[in-house]
């Protein structure tokens, strides 16, 4: 029994020195089908907790997944805003490979904002915004790759959260510093996991996704709570050659979703999130909160990249 033992095992060093690496195909990234998710988002209108576009969009999310993922779970929630509205939310949870216990987690916002509380025209600060960028794009970039997941199923486990209840914090004019009015949906589902004792090995948050140029600078959070996940994935899209997207610079400290998932559910979450290199503007992109977040600055060569990177890192992990 040792002498086989032994002989197999001796064969099975030899086969991984000789034998090339297995190869890894990574799926192409659809950027027309991309566009065309975040696009269907926008269409229902704002995603404004507590309106029917929202909860029409939420039916939409929800079906779309089933067709891709292998489970799909709607996590109902209620909630206080800051200014005292209760709220009701939807996190939006799909699953591949879900006996895997090797997991990774991916996620962004589906809410969209009330107010354009940043628009140069103070008359419009209390309209709600489209949000194609800052919610859909991610959104928009997570269902494509669903999508290709459907087509071809990764080796581990892979869960996507659509987090409902992100953008609803204070208006500018109201100044609070209040970290937990912001990500109501990530907050909830860090303390209320779907599935007790849920584990993912790292997570990665998409916001801001979608516009032309993005720079996705390494925000301080992601820093702070999963270094060396930040250092893989940008040193991993380099190597795909979009450096000038992924640059090696710092960015500031961003209260979002990843915040929660790292403080609460101790997952180490990373953040791809498109932040201007010293701009005044509270460092977002230009449309940040204004009525001119719209389909206009929506570019399909960034959700590519965005896209690429993320299924290139999926598909890379060792399960
Ligand atoms: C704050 O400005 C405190 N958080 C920004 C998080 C956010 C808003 N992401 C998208 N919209
Ligand atoms: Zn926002």
């Amino acid at each position: 029994v040792i002498a086989i033992s032994c002989g197999s095992s001796e064969q099975h060093v030899t086969n991984e020195i000789t034998t090339p690496e297995k190869e890894i195909f990574v799926p192409d990234f659809n950027a027309d089908s991309a566009y065309a998710y975040v696009e269907k988002q926008v269409s229902f209108g704002p995603r404004v907790p507590g309106t029917p576009a929202h909860s029409a969009c939420a039916s939409w999310l929800e079906a779309t997944m089933a067709r891709f993922a292998d489970t799909v779970i709607v996590q109902g929630f209620k909630d206080r805003a800051y200014d005292g509205t209760v709220l009701r939310g939807k996190n939006i949870i799909s699953s591949f490979n879900p006996e895997n216990k090797k997991r990774v987690l991916l996620c962004a916002h589906w809410d969209s904002r009330p107010y354009a509380d940043y628009d140069p025209d103070v008359s419009v600060h209390d309209q709600p915004i489209d949000g194609a960028n800052d919610g859909a794009s991610g959104v928009g970039v997570l269902i494509e790759i669903a999508r290709q997941f459907s087509m071809q199923h990764p080796s581990i486990g892979v869960d996507i959260i659509f987090f409902d209840i992100e953008d609803y914090g204070p208006p500018q004019d109201q100044q609070s510093t209040e970290t937990e009015n912001w990500g109501l949906g990530s907050q909830y589902w860090s303390r209320n996991p779907h599935l007790t004792g849920y584990r993912a090995r790292y997570g990665i948050l998409l916001d801001m996704v979608g516009v032309k140029d993005a720079t996705f600078l390494m925000e301080g959070f992601s820093m702070m709570y999963a270094p060396s996940r930040v250092k893989k994935v940008w040193s991993l899209a380099a190597g795909l050659g979009y450096q000038s997207y992924f640059p090696e610079e710092y960015g500031g400290y961003i209260t979002d979703d990843h915040y929660f998932i790292n403080t609460i559910a101790n997952i180490p979450t990373i953040n791809i999130i498109h932040l201007e290199r010293d701009s005044q503007s509270g460092s977002f992109f230009e449309h940040w909160h204004t009525t001119s977040d719209n389909m206009e600055h929506i570019d399909k060569s960034t959700l590519k990249v965005v896209g690429t990177v993320v299924l290139n890192v999926v598909f890379r992990e060792k399960g």
